[in-house]
């Protein structure tokens, strides 16, 4: 396997929390490399694009809203397989769900809103990779 990228966020929730060092330190830690990184408050074109497989879904409206509220910090991280690498970092997406040692697990709680705060997004698969990093870093896609 060769070098793979991934785009990964760190919530709102990550940063108002103050985890931003925590969950990098864990990306580097692990051995992956951060090849971009900008925090900024994310424009609803951004997150249409960025969660359009969504779209219709309950959680999609408080998804949208909870992720355009606050700043965020989108990263580029590169290494060997990090696309599912990145995901067991990350663990489960409901936090009740994943387990210990993982970020979601360790950092994360279930919480009675209308959308899982869990810190952190990471790309599913290359075809999305490829195409979140041309949404949040055009100059890399
Ligand atoms: O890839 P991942 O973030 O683990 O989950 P997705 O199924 O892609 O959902 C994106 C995002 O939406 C998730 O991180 C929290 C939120 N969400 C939710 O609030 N409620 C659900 N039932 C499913 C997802
Ligand atoms: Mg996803």
């Amino acid at each position: 396997m060769t070098a793979q990228r991934t785009l990964v966020l760190l919530k709102p929730d990550a940063v108002q929390r103050s985890l931003r060092g925590e969950i990098i330190r864990r990306i580097e830690a692990k051995g992956y490399d951060i090849v971009a990184l900008a925090q900024r408050t994310a424009t609803g074109e951004e997150l249409a694009a960025h969660y359009a497989e969504h779209e219709g879904k309950p959680f999609y409206p408080g998804l949208v809203e909870y992720m355009g509220a606050a700043p965020l910090v989108a990263l580029v991280v590169e290494g060997v397989n990090v696309i599912a690498g990145f995901r067991s970092l990350a663990g489960a997406t409901n936090p009740t769900a994943a387990a210990p040692g993982t970020i979601r697990g360790d950092l994360a709680r279930e919480q009675d809103l209308p959308v899982i705060q869990n810190l952190v997004h990471g790309s599913d698969s290359e075809e999305s990779a490829s195409r979140e990093i041309g949404i949040w870093f055009p100059e890399l896609g």
